[in-house]
């Protein structure tokens, strides 16, 4: 069975993104500490306590999936901006994107007696239509309670990013992410993977939070599920993460619906959450985009 590979919590974002393109994924081991985990547990708990199972095989008979996780739950803002993951993403994903955003945030609990998961790639999120050059995504899952193999451990095949479509992951090609609770998996949209079987009398828990490249649709809408009247109360750094914020030059912006003459005619989305950042949010626009309208002027 082939083993993920494991680094320590403050690995650098090199060596992240290095093991996301050869393998795929991999764990980073003890990132928070007890306290941090009955935090989020805490937040979170009444939530996932009131979520019915899955409807279908995929999402799991025997799996809870809750989300909002940011407009829910202060802690787990905290670790969807985590500094050693947004370096990650800042190597992996800006290769294709000026912006990075949230792409979901979810609870995942699988009880017992729930099977295997079918084995897949997240990036079928947007129908297989993107060239398998582009890498659009990064995932994490933060685990809640241990992640073994008896209790479902996200089932991986590491080096499947460079696989053909066709080919299919023999058993023997599937490891297993075990790991301590409050370590991490981080993993590629191109990885094969899957949710285990709980084999064992106790539930598996984990926190998935996933980033896209900015001018991809988000698998979870987050403008409906933390809606002005919440993100309005975020660090602008998240507001940014979550899609309030210029993707590129022209991404995003929008036209307050207010009577003639009333608000600016173009503003950024957080103008919805700030009134006051409309004037010179050029600023706003991303370096990689200035540069090369500069560039372009230049030329
Ligand atoms: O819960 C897990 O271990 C992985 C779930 C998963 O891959 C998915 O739902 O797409
Ligand atoms: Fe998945």
């Amino acid at each position: 069975m082939p083993n993920l590979q494991h680094l320590a919590a403050n690995a650098p974002a090199d060596e992240i993104a290095r093991l996301l393109d050869t393998d795929g994924a991999l764990i980073l081991d003890d990132v928070l500490a007890p306290a941090d985990l009955a935090r989020v547990s805490g937040e979170i708990d009444p939530y996932v306590e009131a979520t019915g199972y899955g409807r279908d095989a995929f999402a799991g008979f025997q799996t809870t999936r809750t989300g909002a996780l940011v407009a829910r739950s202060p802690a787990c803002r905290e670790l969807v901006m985590h500094p050693a993951i947004l370096a990650a993403c800042d190597v992996f994903l800006k290769r294709a994107c000026d912006r990075y955003i949230v792409h979901l945030t979810q609870v995942i609990r699988i009880r017992p007696g729930q099977p295997r998961q079918p084995l897949h790639r997240d990036r079928l999120a947007w129908g297989g239509f993107l060239p398998m050059s582009i890498e659009p995504q990064l995932n994490t899952i933060w685990a809640m309670t241990d992640f073994t193999f008896e209790n479902g451990a996200t089932q991986v095949v590491p080096g499947s990013p460079a696989w053909p479509d066709s080919r299919r992951a023999q058993p023997d090609e599937v490891g297993y992410a075990e790991m301590c609770a409050g370590s991490v998996l981080v993993y590629s949209g191109s990885v094969i993977h899957g949710g285990g079987e709980n084999r064992a009398n106790a539930d598996r828990t984990g926190v998935n939070l996933t980033y896209c490249l900015g001018w991809l649709r988000q698998e979870e809408n987050q403008y409906l599920s933390c809606p002005p009247s919440i993100a309005r109360t975020l660090d602008p750094k998240l507001q940014a993460l979550l899609g309030y914020a210029m993707g590129s030059y022209a991404l995003g912006y929008f036209s307050p619906p207010l009577p003639p003459g009333e608000g600016p005619e173009v503003a950024p989305p957080q103008w919805a959450l700030n009134a006051e950042v409309a004037p010179g949010w050029g600023e706003e626009m991303p370096e990689t985009v200035t540069q090369r309208l500069r560039a372009k002027a230049a030329s």
